[in-house]
């Protein structure tokens, strides 16, 4: 079975590194063999001390290839940091951003290897190996080669300014309010190879429980993708990345604040109603109801607290899409 997902960073890791838990517990001999191809979300990126970031896509490798540091759920496990302790003495700015020096090996590689010419496709791909990734049937793919990156208009008593996604994100914690996002570069930006085809061809399409705005909604804005979710025959089947209209972690409300969205299980369905097939919401947020019932609402618990409950949720989207082919 061919499934595609979009992601963001930790919700979508977590989520797909339970799907494959739940793909490989049920594939014996006789089974189906699976793939699955990921389109991660690179409008966080950014460049520091002249090297490339890419934090989604490093969440999504570092969680499936199992070098994640769980406790933060982004950055390697077993971490140290005495580059970005020697930065600091030398006054390298900025040092509100942490990087260790596992992590750092990866954005000097990327980096090297985009200097010399390669796509951040080509380059994902080479890191994806790093990770056993492709013998695991898993594809992980850059929506977009372009340099695309989320801003967000803010003012305060310096007046009104457009900074970095991650100043806002990780230097601010969401708490300067954010007046709208401005994505550079993603009018123009052209879907990663791959990208279309792995949503026309699929036989189901996943949303995992990502940031509905900064995440899955930097990908939807990649010229043609959203139209090639309207025209796949493929169930399309989303999880709700709100429990109890919170986020589980991170600022997903602000960002819906952002954009005019209530923060609801059901206005974030609304966000992508016009390809959504079947929409999984935990049972704290039971009741409620689309405006407009074209999408199939199904409960279940979604609090991913390790491998084992992201899989039973990841089965229990699966089985959803399955259902619906
Ligand atoms: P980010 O790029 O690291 O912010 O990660 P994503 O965009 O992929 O996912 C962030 C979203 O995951 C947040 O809005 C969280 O509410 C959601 N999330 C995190 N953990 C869980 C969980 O256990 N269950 C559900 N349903 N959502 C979660
Ligand atoms: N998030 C933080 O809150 N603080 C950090 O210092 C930080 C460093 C970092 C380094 C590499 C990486 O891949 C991710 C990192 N993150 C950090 C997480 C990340 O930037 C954000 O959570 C996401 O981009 C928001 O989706
Ligand atoms: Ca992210």
């Amino acid at each position: 079975m061919r499934i595609t997902a979009l992601a963001g960073g930790v919700g979508g890791a977590r989520f797909l590194r339970g799907l494959l838990h739940h793909l490989e517990s049920v594939s014996g001999p006789d089974a189906a063999p699976h793939d699955l191809t990921i389109v991660a979300n690179t409008g966080d990126d950014i460049t520091l001390f002249g090297l490339r970031v890419s934090p989604d896509i490093d969440t999504l490798l570092y969680t499936l290839g199992g070098g994640i540091s769980e406790a933060q759920g982004w950055g390697r496990a077993e971490e140290s940091h005495r580059v970005q302790s020697e930065l600091a003495a030398y006054g390298a700015q900025p040092q509100w951003f942490g990087l260790g020096d596992l992590d750092f090996a990866t954005h000097i590689v990327r980096s090297q290897w985009l200097g010399q010419g390669a796509t951040l496709s080509e380059v994902t791909s080479r890191l994806a190996s790093r990770w056993g990734l492709p013998d695991r049937g898993v594809r992980v793919m850059p929506m977009t080669d372009a340099p695309v990156e989320t801003h967000v208009v803010v003012e305060d008593e310096q007046g009104q300014r457009a900074i970095h996604f991650q100043e806002w994100w990780v230097r601010h914690g969401a708490t300067l309010p954010a007046q709208r996002f401005v994505v550079a570069g993603l009018d123009r930006a052209a879907p990663a190879p791959g990208v279309l085809e792995a949503i026309r061809d699929a036989d189901v399409i996943l949303l995992p429980p990502s940031n509905p705005v900064v995440s899955i909604g930097i990908i939807l804005g990649i010229p043609g993708v959203r139209d090639a979710l309207r025209g796949s025959r493929a169930p399309v089947v989303g999880v709700s990345p709100l429990i109890d209209g919170q986020p589980v972690r991170g600022h997903a409300d602000a960002c819906l604040a952002a954009i005019g969205v209530p923060s609801t299980s059901v206005a974030v369905a609304g966000l992508y109603e016009d390809f959504l097939d079947a929409w999984l919401i935990d049972p704290a947020d039971a009741g409620i109801r689309l405006p407009r019932a074209r999408v199939a609402i199904h409960q279940g618990p979604l609090l991913m607290r390790d491998v084992e409950s992201a899989a039973d949720i990841a089965g229990a989207a699966l089985a959803l899409a399955t259902g619906l082919r």
